[in-house]
């Protein structure tokens, strides 16, 4: 072989095995270096009982040995019946003969219908290990998560967990087009091959379903909720069938978004009107349709009057009309509406934030028992701190959904490290006072406030197809820490970072401790180097990278950024309190108090509720020009204490991901600077005051900063 040739080979080789690392995300599976922990696990794992033989369980077993094979060295036997002792039992509640059921009684009352039991147990007087669940599906996530104990070297020791997800729909909501493009999507183009389907089956669909299972995610909206009509024809729904057969063994559902106007674009009706006969009927044979090819799908999911998009307020009716009418067409087969309540409108200039409660606050009772609202976590836009939005706890009698943002549309696309988990507790552990203290959001969304029948949580997902599916590393601990999440709103965020880190990276402390405090820190960053103390959607516009805190020109009043500053030389800030647009008073008593009194409204808040004088005093003393200002340096100096700690990391990881992290870092230290220059040049213009000491001179003017413009920003269509 030529020199050339080999050197060639060589260098593909190693970037393909390399490259693997990212691709494996959270399931690395290295070996377990901790000799005792490697010897509970081995003498346990020696062989495999399992009891049934459907896919979903040849799937459970397979995972099983690959793990057990990779992180401790040992190939398990298989076996169908259960002799001798310490065996690794799997299957259903079915499957188990009668002194398992009856062992497991306490256990199985405890769990729901997809909640697993993971024990060791002693069955005449011989030592087990079991993991099961009411179903198959259950036992997989059951076997994911003792593969997640393995990954993260936890003992066996008296082991006995009873874990059931406390919502019914986790699910993933891709803004995926039918070309490919994925809306405010940065990790390449969309996974879904739509011209190679349905016959050409990418091993990446099964990859991302095992992904998911592993997490607990169990549905997916494959299309963008600006939605394509034809994706519900023929031609499109043979595609979708073969994608659900796919996702099916992992327990993935497959939803699709339907756009209203589909009767009059794909099905010749004059109207998409929901209270015509001929349109209602339409859509009834659409489910029947849909139904045939894919019995298990989940429903729709609507953006409706919003955005440009159609919907029943065109034809003089409201969002329970049209909710209810495709309700009615997919009751008759489990399916359900995941109808938006993301609406604003242009002819509304008083306040954005009011208007999703303004609109759908008075329909709660009135929506069908299969539609479910899909709230975003803030009433504006998914922005790097948002107060929690005001309809949650607000609308007792109807189901919300929490719908939260995993792509980086407004954190920094996929080249800023930032956390996500933090930001989703934050919001879930906020408290709505609906029902007195501590009727948090979670308890909302997890249905446990109201007694809801239906309970979910969507997250915009940030995955395409990106050797590492999410752009940056870290991102995939967004999508991990949404699927842990949903799972369990209750889970604390930094210990969906220690496993994460652990089942991603490395077991080593010297690792871990810095690693997730980097991590963890890493969402206050952002916030305090894009828009500190309460201001929010100052992004340049469109695309919504890098500053714009100047723009003023777009023809709809709150697409701009001057709306939602309003930086003048009185001061700076949104008055969202009485005196001004009286949003404060969307929220229940108690929260409404706290907001609405600059006394007591939390800083991290201040600019979003009130308009401050440039000298008014912040509680460390400092004025809030002063203190605007520090923040965006100490968002860059958090960066900056970010780099040094992933610095100190070469020892401990992969050459590929440590180089990767590093650069992507030094991309966010840049526009971290560029960030906080433009911001305080901008403002600056208003304060009339000098920058603080401590914070460091921009280096550019602000002409400068104005000057540039991003044509081909990923993500904007
Ligand atoms: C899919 C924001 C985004 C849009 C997105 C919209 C929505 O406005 O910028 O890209 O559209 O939210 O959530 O519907």
């Amino acid at each position: 072989m030529k020199l050339s040739r080999f050197v060639f080979l060589f260098v593909l080789i190693s970037f393909s095995a390399l490259a693997q690392k990212d691709y494996k995300l959270w399931l690395q599976y290295n070996k377990i270096t901790n000799p005792a922990i490697a010897s509970e696990y081995k003498s346990n794992l020696k062989n495999i009982v399992s009891l049934g033989n459907s896919e979903t369980l040849k799937i459970s077993i397979k995972e099983l040995e690959t793990g057990i094979l990779s992180m401790l060295d040992q190939k398990p036997q298989i076996k169908t019946e259960i002799e001798g002792e310490n065996n690794l039992i799997i299957g259903s509640k079915p499957s188990l003969n009668s002194d398992l059921q009856k062992t497991l009684q306490s256990d199985f009352d405890k769990i729901n219908s997809e909640g697993f039991i993971i024990k060791l147990v002693v069955l005449k007087n011989k030592k087990q290990l079991i993991i099961t669940g009411k179903n198959d599906v259950a036992v997989l996530y059951g076997v994911f998560s003792f593969l997640r104990l393995m990954q993260t070297n936890t003992s066996l020791k008296n082991l006995s967990i009873s874990d059931s997800p406390k919502t019914n729909i986790r699910i993933l909501n891709h803004w995926d087009n039918l070309d490919r493009t994925v809306e405010r999507g940065y990790a390449g183009f969309s996974l879904w091959n739509w011209q190679k389907l349905p016959d050409f089956i990418d091993q990446r669909y099964v990859d991302y379903a095992r992904a998911n299972a592993s997490i607990g995610i169990n549905g997916t909206v494959l299309t963008n909720v600006n939605a394509n009509a034809l994706i519900l024809t023929p031609q499109y729904l043979e595609k979708v069938e073969a994608l659900a057969n796919v996702f099916r063994p992992y327990g993935i559902k497959v939803y699709l978004t339907a756009r209203f106007s589909a009767p009059i674009e794909i099905g010749n009706l004059k109207t998409a009107d929901p209270k015509d006969p001929e349109v209602m009927n339409w859509w009834k044979n659409k489910a029947v349709e849909i139904y045939k090819r894919i019995p298990d799908f989940g429903g729709f999911l609507v953006k409706a009057n919003s955005e440009g998009q159609p919907g029943p307020q065109n034809y003089g009716r409201d969002h329970v009309d049209g909710a209810n009418m495709l309700a009615d067409a997919v009751a008759p087969f489990g399916g359900v509406i995941m109808w938006r309540a993301f609406v604003y409108s242009e002819h509304d200039a008083n306040d954005r934030a009011k208007q999703a409660y303004a609109e759908f606050q008075l329909y709660d009772g009135k929506f069908k028992e299969n539609v479910i609202v899909q709230v975003k976590n803030g009433a504006i836009d998914f922005q790097p701190r948002e107060p929690f939005h005001p309809l949650f706890g607000a609308m007792p009698k109807t189901p919300l959904m929490m719908e939260f943002q995993i792509t980086q549309e407004y954190l920094g696309f996929s080249t800023h490290l930032v956390f996500l988990p933090k930001l989703f507790q934050e919001v879930l552990e906020s408290d709505t006072y609906r029902k007195g203290k501590g009727s948090t959001v979670a308890k909302v969304v997890d249905g446990s406030l109201y007694n809801n029948k239906i309970t979910g949580i969507a997250g915009v997902a940030n995955i395409g197809n990106d050797l590492n599916w999410t752009g940056h590393p870290f991102a995939q601990a967004n999508w991990y820490g949404f699927g842990r999440l949903a799972w369990n709103p209750y889970l604390d965020s930094e210990v969906i970072a220690d496993e994460w880190l652990r089942s991603t990276f490395s077991n080593d402390e010297n690792f871990i401790k810095p690693v997730k405090k980097m991590m963890i820190d890493s969402r206050e960053a952002v916030v305090n180097y894009m828009t500190p103390l309460g201001l929010h959607h100052i992004m340049d516009t469109g695309h919504h990278y890098g500053p714009g805190p100047w723009v003023s020109n777009l023809s709809r009043p709150e697409w701009n950024p001057v709306y939602y500053h309003k930086a003048d030389k009185n001061g700076i800030g949104f008055d969202r309190s009485k005196s001004g647009t009286n949003a404060t008073a969307q929220y229940a008593i108690e929260v409404e108090k706290l907001f609405d009194n600059l006394e007591t409204c939390p800083e991290k808040d201040l600019l979003w509720f009130h308009h401050v004088s440039w000298d008014y005093k912040l509680k460390n003393g400092q004025t809030l020009w002063n203190g605007l200002a520090l923040k965006y340096q100490e968002g860059v100096n958090q960066v900056v204490t970010m780099q040094n700690i992933w610095n100190k990391t070469e020892k401990y990881i992969d050459a590929e991901r440590f180089n990767e992290v590093q650069m992507l870092l030094e991309i966010q230290n840049k526009e971290a600077k560029w960030w906080r220059d433009a911001c305080l040049l901008y403002f600056q213009q208003y304060s009339g005051k000098e920058l603080p000491a401590g914070v460091e001179k921009p280096t550019q003017t602000l002409d400068y900063f104005k000057s540039l413009k991003f044509p081909f920003a990923p993500g904007n269509g």
